[in-house]
């Protein structure tokens, strides 16, 4: 069974290896988002295929949720001390090696899916891990300008990390996305699977973005392969994180309903949210989505392989 997830990072790597256990079979490709990559001190941060690695390869900082485990912060502390920052962001001394891999390899002329191979060899995560593009594609987004009466575009991480989502969004901008070409092998691997799933990450700055790449949606809509997704948003609030603030920015309510509305019927054939939302079936029905309300928190490796199990059991129902 061919399976392909579009992932962002926490939600979307906790949910692969509830996949990976459901169906230990299966031939996952794992379609990620680059959106929130960002330069620092000259080296390119790949965020969430980081997160997707290191959780699925054992390395995961696993309380954190991002970043290694185990992680010390020298390189960090020597930095600031001679005031180089930005001191909001944590890069530790273990992800440092992999940014600083990821971006000799960049400079050699590699582009960023041969990276991504690269990185994996190591880490053996067990799905194949293909970044969204090959071409550089930066989240921002549209906040009041604190200096000004106007408005300014920051950085996704300055955004999500140093402003954590306390000031209005007024739009969030894939930058880049207009332009960029799916990395090879994502349209191939869209087109010959025999499900693609969403899992419960981030719809706006996760799977949104990975969308708003040329061909990414028509090839998902063309799909012949049912599309199921999974609701983060549980009881009308994110599990985690702040996705109600890009809900708003983009005019969609906080609940599992309406962001089945916001992919819509066209992208999406079956959904699932959790049994607090079980009200809300209907209503998903009713806009030509399959809806099922099953337990949706990744607690732990079981009750995540059994939402993984679920989702492949709704899109056999709708095949
Ligand atoms: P990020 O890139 O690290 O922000 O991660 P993702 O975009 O992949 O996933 C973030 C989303 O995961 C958040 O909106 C959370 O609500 C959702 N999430 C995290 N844990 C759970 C969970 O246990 N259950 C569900 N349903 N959603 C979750
Ligand atoms: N998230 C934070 O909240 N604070 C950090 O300092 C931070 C550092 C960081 C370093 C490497 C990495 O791969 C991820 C990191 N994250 C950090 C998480 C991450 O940038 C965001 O949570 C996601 O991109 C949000 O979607
Ligand atoms: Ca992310």
């Amino acid at each position: 069974q061919r399976i392909v997830v579009l992932a962002g990072g926490i939600g979307g790597a906790r949910f692969l290896r509830g996949l990976k256990s459901a169906a230990p079979e299966a031939d996952i490709t794992v379609i990620g988002n680059t959106g929130d990559d960002i330069h620092l001190f000259g080296l390119k941060v790949c965020p969430d295929l980081d997160t997707v690695m290191y959780t699925l390869g054992g390395g995961i900082h696993e309380e954190q949720g991002w970043g290694r485990a185990d992680e010390t912060f020298a390189v960090k502390e020597e930095l600031a001390a001679y005031g180089v920052g930005p001191e909001w962001f944590g890069l530790g001394d273990r992800d440092f090696a992999t940014h600083i891999v990821r971006t000799q390899m960049t400079a050699a002329g590699y582009p960023l899916s041969a990276v991504t191979e690269a990185l994996c060899r190591r880490w053996q995560p067990g799905v194949r891990l293909l970044p969204m593009s090959d071409d550089r594609v930066e989240t921002h987004v549209l906040v009041d300008d604190p200096d000004g009466e106007g408005r300014k575009a920051v950085h996704f991480q300055e955004y999500w990390v140093r402003l954590r989502a306390s000031v209005p969004a007024h739009a969030v901008v894939p930058v880049g996305a207009e332009e960029a070409k799916p990395a090879p092998g994502v349209l191939e691997a869209i087109a010959g699977a025999d499900v693609v799933l969403f899992p419960p990450s981030n719809p706006v700055v996760s799977v949104g973005t990975i969308l708003a790449v040329p061909g990414v949606r028509e090839a998902v809509e063309a799909a012949a392969a049912p599309v199921v997704g999974l609701s983060p948003i549980v009881g009308d609030a994110p599990v985690r994180g702040m996705a109600d603030k890009v809900l708003a920015a983009v005019g969609v309510e906080a609940t599992a309903a309406a962001v089945a509305g916001h992919y819509g019927a066209g992208l999406l054939d079956g959904w699932l949210v959790d049994t607090v939302d079980a009200g809300c079936v209907d209503r998903v029905e009713a806009a030509g989505i399959r809806c099922r309300a099953v337990p949706l928190m990744m607690t732990d490796l079981p009750a995540t392989a059994r939402m993984a199990a679920e989702a492949l059991r709704l899109a056999e129902e709708v095949r």
